[in-house]
């Protein structure tokens, strides 16, 4: 004899897309879009170079075996890649003072104070990740190379963020189309250390989840001009705080240069916004002060329409879905 079972909700009420519901679930968020790949990628500086794509696979199994909860194993890096390190850190250094916002020019002094960010060490990724844990409560995650935008922005809403742990090809440091763990220890550890913008991050990525293709191709054209080519004024200086920006010393010079486009951030707008991820860019958004930002945020994202709201619990570091009528 069969018993209907009467679901909690209407079925038009409920997500339809499967988002993970706890930090653990991650572990299916591992979908991988592989076009730089130097396997793959004729133009990667790495396509011809053995030991260099060798090196890239070890780290890139370490990422496949990773389960959440594991530690994450340290990497021992070639003196080649320390070099590249050293190279893309002291150009940098020199542009930061005048270059970078105040957010990342006061936690990058942190990093080299406590973290062993100097020119001649690459830092750990366990190491760092237990720094943001207790700065934001953000940690990190190896990640073997770029994710699809579902997966990467449903990390943000557990205040995970999925880290490349591979390093560039020697022979063009200043400038990759492909992330790498420059790219993530000196562009983004440093935002992500600040309350403010570990917040901004958590709640993109809470928007995201079981969203529409088509929305999540918004917030995550959203996520690259804020989080990764983001400028901000302060005292009336346009400044980088896009993590693409501050870990490539070549768009940082034309971010703030005469060259570019700079548009006022206005999510509508920019949400549409198409873009290249080969090349420096052609146009930036600039936001009047972090608060603005956030605030035009969470106004763009209560006029998506979504038959549930989402609730994210720190304690169980659990989502919840409440229904909206
Ligand atoms: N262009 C950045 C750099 O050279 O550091 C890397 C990027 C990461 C994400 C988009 S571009
Ligand atoms: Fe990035």
């Amino acid at each position: 004899s069969g018993v209907d079972i009467i679901s909690e909700s209407s079925p038009e009420n409920k997500p339809e897309i499967w988002f993970p519901r706890h930090i653990s679930e991650l572990d299916k968020c591992t979908h991988l879009i592989s076009k730089f790949e130097p396997e793959l990628d004729l133009d990667h500086p790495g396509y011809t170079d053995k030991a260099y794509r060798d090196r890239r696979q070890k780290i890139a199994d370490i990422a496949f075996d990773y389960k959440h909860g594991d530690p994450i194993p340290r990497v021992e890096y070639t003196q080649e890649d320390i070099n590249t390190w050293g190279h893309v850190f002291r150009q940098l250094k020199k542009l930061f003072p005048t270059h970078a916002c105040k957010i990342h020019r006061d936690i990058f002094q942190v990093l080299e104070d406590e973290c062993g960010y100097t020119a001649d060490n690459i830092p750990q990724l366990e190491d760092i990740s237990n720094f943001l844990k207790r700065k934001t409560g953000f940690q990190l995650r190896p990640v073997s190379g770029l994710l699809t935008a579902r997966d990467f922005l449903a990390s943000l809403a557990f205040r995970v963020f999925q880290c490349t742990q591979y390093v560039r090809h020697g022979s063009k440091p200043d400038y990759t189309p492909e992330p790498d763990c420059i790219h993530e220890l000196l562009g983004h550890v440093p935002m992500l250390a600040d309350p403010g913008f570990a917040q901004f991050s958590q709640e993109l990525g809470l928007n995201s989840l079981g969203a529409s293709d088509e929305d999540i191709e918004k917030f995550a054209t959203l996520y690259w001009f804020t989080i990764e080519f983001g400028l901000c004024k302060q005292g009336g200086q346009i400044r980088a705080y896009g993590a693409a920006v501050l870990s490539s010393y070549g768009e940082l010079l034309h971010a703030l240069g005469d060259t570019p486009e700079r548009r006022a951030f206005d999510p509508v707008k920019t949400s549409l916004q198409e873009y290249t991820d080969q090349d420096l860019q052609p146009i930036f958004y600039v936001v009047e002060s972090f608060e603005d930002m956030m605030d035009k945020m969470r106004n763009y994202a209560a006029n998506i329409r979504r038959p549930y709201e989402v609730r994210y619990d720190p304690y169980t570091q659990t989502v919840q879905t409440l229904n909206n009528k």
